[in-house]
């Protein structure tokens, strides 16, 4: 082998002697131990080694030409694997294979021994993860913070059919990603009190005096672009306790005490909430919250005094905050302390800062969704925050009383205190007060917003609102996901559409081209033997390719309706029995998804679906018809194999209820076809795709409001036969013999009049629509023609192009 120069970070000698080193100096091994777990830290120093270089260019580079820099704040990045993205977009793949021959294995295999970095609950967090992915391959200066948990989302068990949770440990076997850096350790303050003085000038000045103290150590993670230059940081913060704890109690001679309280600070960063809605008024998240908006505020001051010392003046101009949801939003009262208290601006100067660095993304509908915190919680633990947020609140409610002077009705509406018994602290108000630009994450969300839940804001300030429909990257969930499809379609088309998602739309072309769809099917059939593999090791059930794959992956909840799917399962399980086969296309139906611990009904929907999978799939009369599986612990990795695999995806929540979705376009990426209602950004979907490669069904948004008030699903019920016999079956306990009364609270919450997610109301259009589907799959050059129109048109869901417009729209447009 012939050796490089010796440039330091560059890679010195060939791949396959750097993976030797590392394998055998860095670790000290000298051969397989069968689990791989050392091959794989070898790899991935290996591979790492490749992107420290590119890192130090690309601060380098950010430094000089003084973009502006943008800062992703989110509670939540569900990063999933690192190696296979490294890889694929250094382009080491051939090499990484070749030097992976000295040792027999294959790649796939010693990249299973990667643990997912699970720091997130769906569709928000991994949302984040794409969102990194597309800046650093659009070379645009966005660092995320975080937080790095030592626990991230649980993993779950099936036991008896129910969910059980295990703790994700996912730090055990060390982390070849992270780089800590503890001279960046920043100091965050909690409890304590305001003390007001004179500064040397006389002006009057606060500061946050008696406070326990946490220290916010910084450990970066790479993310590599797709094949150019840019490496950007992810930064997750642990904390740490500071070594002056509790001096007293260690002088009174209480030293293990005092020593028992570090665990106090490090508490902060040991778990995720596991709760996609909310868990309301945990102390312990609002500590997250803040220990992650002040660290990460600190650390960009910091940076910002060090190149340009205390004058501000341009500070707006070259940053800007990413507030993911609500969960960060305590940055923005936390941004006006730091300039005030610790930099001496007054008032106007501080909020005029803010109010243009900062920008809201909102991802929720539902109302019991937004964060409200206590009033009297948040004086105990943030008491100067909570003095500048009534700052805040007046001021706004000034100008709010200018606008529509008298109506007090809406300054109640709109104050960022609620009152009540209790007041509480809304901060979808305070986020929306503190920034400069507000979007929902899809057309009918934000037209939503618009008109619902945030219309007096709108009213107010309507040039703050926009959309930015959420995409996914086309690299892990497409490239990388599916490198079969990834190879037909460079032969066809070239390989840009990687990094140019408008070049999918070439595929068109190819719909009609029976060679085309001939390897298109080809390539699917593999993929879905892949999955078949998979929910047989899983779930002992097994899958035949020849049937359709007939997916919902996602959280578990009442307003996603799963309950649907499984009552139209149970109705394809009537039917067979009896004897109702004609025009019935074979299915094996697959379930996959996390519950809230907490949420006793989404855990009884588990239940529902396990016991239901478990009577068909026994029953010899359904062998050739119907399968069914709930395939345990969906995650990001489990979801790079099912998405491949999937003939049809199941977007089925109830119309306005659903932000946007982000599975559904790694589904239609990877051409299976949708059935869903008028809903997030399924909308958008069927636009790109057109109605005849789309089946819809249900209510609409508007509809599923106009029907509240005099909605009857048990008249429904009764005139529908079809769903008579499902409830007949449901409510019979022939899912529950020997297990009397469980699912009770699924048929109560169906004959609900008061039922938000009018399960029963879609029913018959849900199961219509289906039937379409089960006709069009049986013409297999019509479906692979929609299958491929899907994947052709899903250019325009690449996060590419949703971050292009954050960066033109948000970040790039000045407050
Ligand atoms: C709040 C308070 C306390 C503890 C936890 C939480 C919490 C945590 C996570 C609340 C919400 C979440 C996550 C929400 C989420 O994933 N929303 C989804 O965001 C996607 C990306 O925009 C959308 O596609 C989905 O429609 C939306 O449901």
């Amino acid at each position: 082998m012939t050796k490089e120069p010796n440039t330091i970070g560059v890679n010195r000698g060939s791949l396959q002697d750097e993976l030797q080193n590392h394998f055998e100096l860095t670790l000290g091994r000298d051969g397989l131990d069968g689990s791989h777990h050392y091959l794989y830290n070898a790899l991935a120093l290996t591979v790492r080694d490749q992107l420290v270089a590119k890192w130090r260019q690309t601060r380098a580079r950010y430094k000089a030409e003084k973009p502006r820099r943008v800062n992703y704040l989110s509670l939540e990045f569900l990063m999933g694997r690192s190696l296979n993205n490294a890889v694929l977009n250094l382009d080491l793949e051939d090499k990484v294979r070749e030097a992976l021959k000295q040792y027999a294995c294959d790649l796939e295999e010693v990249e299973a021994a990667e643990m997912d970095a699970g720091l997130g609950n769906g569709g928000l967090g991994r949302l984040a993860a794409c969102f990194l992915d597309s800046c650093a391959s659009l070379e645009l200066p966005v660092t995320g913070y975080g937080i790095r948990y030592q626990y991230g989302m649980f993993h779950q068990k099936i036991k008896n059919g129910y969910q059980v949770e295990t703790p994700d440990h996912w730090l055990r076997n060390g982390n070849p990603w992270e780089f800590e850096s503890p001279e960046n350790t920043r100091r965050v303050q909690f409890f304590g009190r305001s003390e007001y003085y004179k500064d040397e000038k006389g002006r009057q000045k606060v500061r946050w005096v008696d406070s326990h103290d946490v220290l916010a150590v910084p450990y970066d993670m790479p993310v590599p672009g797709y094949r150019n230059d840019t490496v950007n940081t992810l930064r997750l913060w642990k904390a740490e306790a500071t070594d002056e704890f509790d001096l007293e109690e260690f002088n009174a001679g209480s030293y293990t005490d005092a020593v028992a309280e570090k665990n106090q600070a490090e508490q902060i960063t040991m778990v995720l909430y596991p709760n996609d809605v909310s868990e309301q008024g945990k102390v312990l998240r609002l500590r997250q919250q803040y220990f992650l908006a002040s660290a990460s505020l600190q650390d960009v001051i910091c940076r910002w005094v060090n190149r340009n010392g205390k004058d501000f003046t341009e500070f707006a101009e070259q940053n800007a905050f990413q507030l993911n949801d609500t969960h960060p939003t305590v940055a923005v009262p936390e941004l006006m302390r730091l300039l005030m208290d610790e930099y001496g601006f007054g008032w106007e100067q501080a909020w005029a800062i803010t109010t243009k660095t900062m920008a809201y993304t909102n991802h929720t509908l539902l109302p019991e969704a937004l964060e409200t915190w206590s009033v009297d919680l948040f004086s105990e633990l943030l008491p100067r925050l909570l003095d500048i947020i009534y700052e805040i609140n007046a001021r706004f409610l000034t100008e709010v009383a200018e606008r529509w002077p008298g109506d007090y009705d809406r300054q109640q509406r709109m104050s960022i205190i609620e009152e009540g018994h209790g007041r509480r602290i809304r901060m979808a108000h305070l986020a929306i007060v503190g920034s400069y630009s507000v979007n929902g994450v899809a057309a009918l969300h934000t037209d939503l917003l618009k008109r619902g839940l945030f219309a007096d804001f709108f009213q107010l300030w309507p040039e703050k609102f926009n959309n930015k429909t959420n995409g996914v990257t086309p690299r892990r969930w497409l490239a990388h996901c599916n490198p079969e499809l990834k190879d037909l379609i460079n032969e066809s088309i070239g390989d840009e559409w990687v990094h140019d998602h408008q070049q999918l739309s070439k595929l068109r072309a190819f719909a009609d081209d029976s060679a085309f769809a001939k390897k298109f099917l080809t390539i699917k059939t593999r993929n879905k033997k892949r999955l078949a593999q998979m929910v047989s090791e899983k779930c002992d059930v097994s899958f035949d390719t020849s049937m359709m794959f007939d997916v919902q992956v996602k959280r578990i909840h009442e307003y996603k309706r799963q309950l649907l799917n499984v009552l139209h399962v149970i109705h394809l399980y009537d039917r067979v029995r009896r004897g109702d086969t004609e025009g019935m296309q074979p299915r094996c139906v697959l379930f996959g998804g996390k519950a809230a611990p907490g949420y006793a009904l989404a855990k009884t929907f588990i239940k529902l679906i396990n016991n239901v999978a478990q009577v068909v799939n026994r029953d010899p009369q359904l062998q050739d018809w119907l399968k069914v599986a709930f395939l345990p612990d969906y995650c990001v990795t489990a979801m790079e194999t099912i998405c491949a695999g999937t003939d049809l995806s199941e977007q089925i929540s109830t119309a306005g209820k659903e932000a946007s979705g982000t599975g559904n376009m790694k589904f239609m990426m990877n051409g299976a076809v949708t059935i869903g209602t008028l809903d997030g950004a399924n909308i958008e979907i069927r636009e790109q795709v057109g109605d005849d490669n789309f089946f819809l069904f249900g209510l609409t948004a508007d509809g599923v409001e106009a029907m509240k008030g005099d909605y009857d699903p048990n008249r429904i019920i009764d005139e529908d036969p079809d769903l008579s016999r499902v409830m007949n079956l449901l409510e019979g306990g022939h899912f529950n013999l020997f297990e009397n009364g469980i699912f009770d609270p699924v048929s109560a919450s169906i004959r609900s009049a008061t039922d938000p997610w009018m399960t029963a109301a879609d029913f018959r259009s849900y199961i219509e629509a289906q039937q379409q589907v089960a006709e069009a799959y049986q013409n297999k050059q019509a479906w692979a023609r929609m299958s491929i129109l899907n994947t052709a048109c899903s250019g325009h869901f690449s996060s590419d192009r949703t971050i292009s417009e954050y960066r033109d729209d948000i970040w790039h447009k000045q407050a």
